[in-house]
């Protein structure tokens, strides 16, 4: 899996069989039946056959909702290169299975390449996004074909192996490695959906009110002392949520929620694209170069904000968090506002630390996976909640939506823990550490809850915005 240019986790689906939306018309958005993560570090292990069980499912999911993102076009559609940021849905079809047969069927089980030639073509180091659509991919039923073939001989390698004796298999991690990069391809291919014109594809019901928003406070204290960041014992963990390192923070305040529309509409009308002031010098000079005057897909029409959203064209909802704004834009908000992002280790401590027990959680309610009373993830929505939502999500200090609605951006560099070791291959993380990356936590309301946890991390470049990015303020403790 090396896939390069764009963040975009998913998470896998946890085990609420009864609660997946039933598809709409164009074409269903939401996962079916679900599967549930990885099992929680500290229970018991399950047996090997639960674990296969939940590989299974995880896998079983995944597919899933490639195939709701890619059945719902036309052929043309697959092909096409809807926007030169993105592959075609065809190349991610085709990367896919090449990932998992690299992973699973090579790496683990020591069978021969099935196709090397086309090997290259799916390198997402060899060829930029932009320059896929030249290049002689499969055409969009031999993906499929591919995809399913390798996934067969996968469910047949699930069955009869050991998940123990060496790394790659020690509790399923690469099979998990697979579930998590087909729901972060997922992701990128719902991003290509939301940048194609055309007709509709995609719908979905719209995410549940918000209860007891106005009786919020508008931020959280976090109060001063050490939290463990990061993680040794989450068996699905990628390399760069390794290892667990104490962090000794100041107290700090955050905002309760993600900033809402209504607050960064307020941002605009208040001239704050046009105070060079509020911006870093590069964040003004890109936005003069890229003529930013609102987030992407927003237009003003006689006076009213309009939004497009998976190809339909609707007033911008107020309690919605923003969304599609770059770091440029999220950090010129914060300044306008008084106030700026939260750094990384402060956004993990809100979202993982409880005071009671000294403890960092693996979610901001506890340690149970996801589940859809705690937060808008794995596309069972098409867009964000609104602020206030979900109080079963809520963390140890009162913030709301650190989980899922909007992938949030942090003040911190994409940087190596003390004691980082690339695992299983360097081009996951490490080749992208360096100051030119932000770092982006939390997901979204398009992340698979098999690719979500408090310690996930998401990187990208401070210009982006096509992809599902939000953001919320902190501030520093006067006298602390
Ligand atoms: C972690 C989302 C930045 O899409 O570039 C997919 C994930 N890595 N295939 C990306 C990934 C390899 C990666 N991000
Ligand atoms: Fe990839």
């Amino acid at each position: 899996m090396l896939n390069t240019d764009r963040p975009e986790p998913t998470p896998g689906t946890a085990a609420h069989p009864g609660t997946a939306t039933p598809p709409a018309a164009p074409g269903p958005a939401a996962p079916g039946p679900a599967a549930s993560g990885p099992p929680a570090p500290g229970t018991p292990a399950p047996g090997t056959a639960a674990l296969r069980e939940l590989i299974a499912g995880e896998l079983i999911a995944a597919r899933e909702r490639t195939a709701r993102l890619t059945d719902c076009v036309e052929d043309h559609d697959l092909t096409a290169q809807h926007s030169p940021l993105m592959s075609p849905l065809v190349w991610d079809l085709a990367h896919i299975g090449n990932q998992e047969e690299l992973w699973l069927l090579r790496n683990v089980a020591g069978r021969d390449p099935m196709h090397p030639e086309i090997d290259p073509l799916y390198d997402a180091f060899e060829h930029p996004r932009s320059e896929r659509p030249t290049l002689p991919l499969l055409p969009p039923a031999e993906a499929r074909a591919y995809a399913h073939e390798v996934r067969g001989r996968v469910l047949d390698l699930l069955e009869a192996s050991p998940l123990e004796g060496t790394r790659l298999l020690t509790d399923g991690f690469a099979f998990g490695l697979i579930a998590q990069h087909e729901q972060q391809h997922d992701e990128t291919m719902l991003i290509t959906h939301q940048l194609r014109r055309g007709p509709v594809a995609l719908t979905s019901p719209p995410p549940p009110a918000p209860v007891g928003a106005d009786r919020l406070p508008p931020e959280v204290l976090v109060p001063a002392g050490p939290f463990t960041m990061g993680t040794d014992t989450e068996p699905w963990a990628l390399d760069n949520e390794r290892p667990a390192h104490q962090v000794e923070l100041p107290a700090f305040r955050l905002d309760t929620t993600p900033v809402s529309n209504a607050a960064y509409q307020r941002f605009i009308a208040d001239g704050g694209y046009d105070e060079p002031r509020w911006w870093t010098p590069e964040g003004w000079k890109h936005r003069l170069q890229a003529g930013l005057v609102a987030p992407l897909f927003w237009t003003e029409e006689g006076g009213q904000w309009l939004r497009r959203r998976f190809g339909v064209v609707e007033p911008v909802p107020p309690q919605e968090p923003v969304l599609h704004v770059s770091w440029y834009e999220a950090d010129a908000y914060a300044r306008w506002a008084g106030r700026r992002l939260p750094t990384e280790a402060e956004w993990e401590k809100a979202a993982r630390f409880d005071p009671v027990s000294g403890r960092s959680r693996r979610f901001p309610w506890g340690d149970a996976s996801p589940g859809p009373e705690h937060a808008n993830l794995g596309q069972r929505h098409l867009q964000p909640a609104p602020v206030g939502s979900y109080p079963d999500g809520g963390s140890a200090h009162g913030a709301r939506q650190l989980i899922g609605d909007v992938w949030e951006w942090t003040a911190s560099d994409f940087l190596p823990y003390p004691g980082f070791r690339a695992w299983p291959y360097r081009e996951y993380s490490e080749v992208f550490f360096g100051p030119e990356y932000k770092v982006l936590r939390g997901g979204s309301f398009a992340v698979a809850p098999v690719a979500c946890r408090g310690t996930f991390r998401n990187w990208d470049y401070p210009i982006r915005r096509q992809i599902f990015s939000g953001f919320r303020t902190a501030c520093s403790v006067e006298g602390d």
